[in-house]
Parts: structure tokens; sequence; C-alpha cells
């Protein structure tokens, strides 16, 4: 029930969702100490200009798909989360090219994720849930997860590998544009790292393939691809407005229906490729 058609929303989102990274230049990160954690180069730089991208949920109807080899088909793949590929290859594909990961995860899991080799592939971007339209001051004074040690750290051990923070200003800007079109209120939660990592290679690419963001006959209650733990609540939301992101992205489909129901898969142009 989206009130405005797919172009309108499509040029809404190119126009008023600003993605960006966190810059050594911008307000509490202006520090000489920070200068030495934060990449140098920016995202566009790091990556260059992208053609065709591939989101790859975590959801458990990727198990049995098949989809590995189309997946990494792409010039480029972004993950989530601690989202395994060994042993899954032949569901998932093996190319990472950006893993999105959350604060909590950074935070809660910082054992894991110093250790654990699954990072050490791409480029990151980690996310934190900012207060409503904060200031990034505000929200650097209260984070939802303090990472920024653990961010650090990891810095610190892996300083080749690009890793960002994302500007936390886009998550309501887009949060926005949910509600807007939505004929619910919808709880003042940031959305999931699903549509974040898609509005950010909607930013880089030339066009997007998101794999079982829309479930396809697969649909299951099984949450993740690689663990066997059920909650409905994992493809629907609880905290994030899935629902309501879920619904955007099938209004803003330029691919198939039949696409959905056999692959999850939803195509979605760049903003490059968007004319308003
Ligand atoms: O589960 P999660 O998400 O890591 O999944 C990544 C993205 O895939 C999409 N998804 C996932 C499962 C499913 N059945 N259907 C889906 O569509 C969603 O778009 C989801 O965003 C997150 O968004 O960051 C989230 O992270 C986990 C958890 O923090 C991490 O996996 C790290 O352990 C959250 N789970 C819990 O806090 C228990 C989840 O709510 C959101």
């Amino acid at each position: 029930a989206a009130k405005l058609s797919p172009e309108k929303l499509l040029c809404q989102l190119r126009d008023r969702v600003n993605v960006t990274m966190i810059q050594g230049s911008d307000g509490p990160f202006d520090t000489s100490e920070w200068q030495k954690y934060l990449p140098g180069k920016s995202l566009n730089e790091t990556v260059g200009r992208l053609g065709t991208c591939a989101v790859v949920s975590s959801a458990g109807s990727l198990k049995s798909s098949h989809l590995g080899q189309e997946i990494d088909s792409h010039d480029a793949v972004l993950r989530f989360n601690g989202a395994p590929i060994k042993g899954f290859q032949e569901d998932v594909g093996q190319k990472t090219t950006i893993r999105l990961v959350n604060s909590q995860l950074v935070t809660v899991e910082e054992q894991q994720f110093l250790r654990e080799a699954l990072y050490n592939t791409g480029i990151l971007i980690v996310w934190d849930p900012a207060p409503y339209h904060a200031e990034i001051h505000e929200w650097y004074r209260k984070p939802d997860y303090n990472f920024f040690e653990s961010y650090k750290s990891y810095r610190s051990i892996h300083p080749e590998q690009p890793f960002y923070i994302l500007n936390p200003k886009m998550q309501w800007q887009l949060w926005d544009i949910l509600q807007e079109n939505s004929l619910e209120h919808i709880q003042p939660n940031p959305p999931s790292s699903g549509m974040l990592g898609i509005v950010i290679m909607m930013t880089l690419c030339d066009e997007v393939d998101v794999y079982e963001f829309l479930p396809s006959k697969r649909q299951t209650d099984i949450c993740h691809y690689y663990q066997k733990f059920h909650d409905r609540a994992c493809t629907m939301g609880a905290y994030h407005p899935l629902l309501f992101e879920k619904n955007l992205v099938k209004h803003i489909n330029q691919g198939a229906d039949e696409d959905i129901y056999t692959h999850g898969k939803v195509t979605l142009p760049g903003f490059r490729n968007v004319h308003c």
C-alpha cells in the first residue's frame, strides 16, 4: 500500500538518503587519534565503479537454493554480520566484497569478531542504531552499542583491510521514507542491516540483485541459512521495521515476480540509473 509510484519512490531514495561513511573531518572524529584509525580512502575510491551487485540476506530460505554460482557471477557481493561462506558455497557463493555488520556484533561478540577469519575478507562497514535524527556528536556520546574501542582494536590488528563506520544519518532518512509510504504507524527503530545494505549497494552499483530478502517458495521459520534456530520474527521483523522494508522493496522491484518465487530474487536499479 505504498503511496508513491515506484519511479517517484526511487527518486526519493536517491535524493533523500545520503549514504556516507564517517570521515576524519566529521565532528568528534576530527582528532589526531581518530585519524590513525579511519580509512584514508573513501568507500567509492576503494570499490571503484561497480556494474552488477548481489546482496545476500541471511535468511533460512537460502538453504538448498543452489544460488551460489549466480550470486558469484556479480561484480560485487554484500553479506551481513556473521553469515558464513565455508560449507555453504553451493547456496550462497563465496565472493565477499563488502560485509555490513551491526554494532551489537562488534561489541557483544567482540572476541569472535576480532578472531574469526570470516571477517577478514573484503571491506567491512559497521553501523549503530542512533537516536532519531541525532547529530553525530550526540550519537557519539550515546551510541546504542559502544563499538568504538572494538573498532580501534580491529583496525590495529588488520590495518590494511578497509573498515568504515556508516554515517548514522542515513538510517533515519531511510526510515522517514519507509514511514511516509506505509499506511500504518511504524515504531521508530532503525531499518535492518538488510535494508541498509540494499541502499548502500544502490549507491555503488549499476544494478543490484537482492537474494532472499523477499522470501521465495523456500520460505521457512528457520532464521538463518547457517543455524537451526526457528523464529518467525527473523523474516517479519520485531525490532526492525522489516515488513515495511520488504513492502517497499517489492514495490520498486524491476524484476519478474516469478524470480521472487523461484530465486527469492529482486532486481533494483543503481541510483546512477535512476532518472528523475
Ligand atoms: O539476522 P541478521 O540481522 O544478521 O540478518 C541480516 C539481514 O538479513 C535479512 N533477513 C535475515 C533473516 C531472515 N529470516 N530474513 C531476512 O530477511 C534481514 O534484512 C537482516 O537485516 C541485523 O539486521 O543486523 C540483524 O542482526 C541480528 C544479529 O545482531 C546479528 O546476526 C549478529 O549476531 C539480529 N538478531 C538478534 O539480535 C538476535 C537481528 O534482529 C537483525
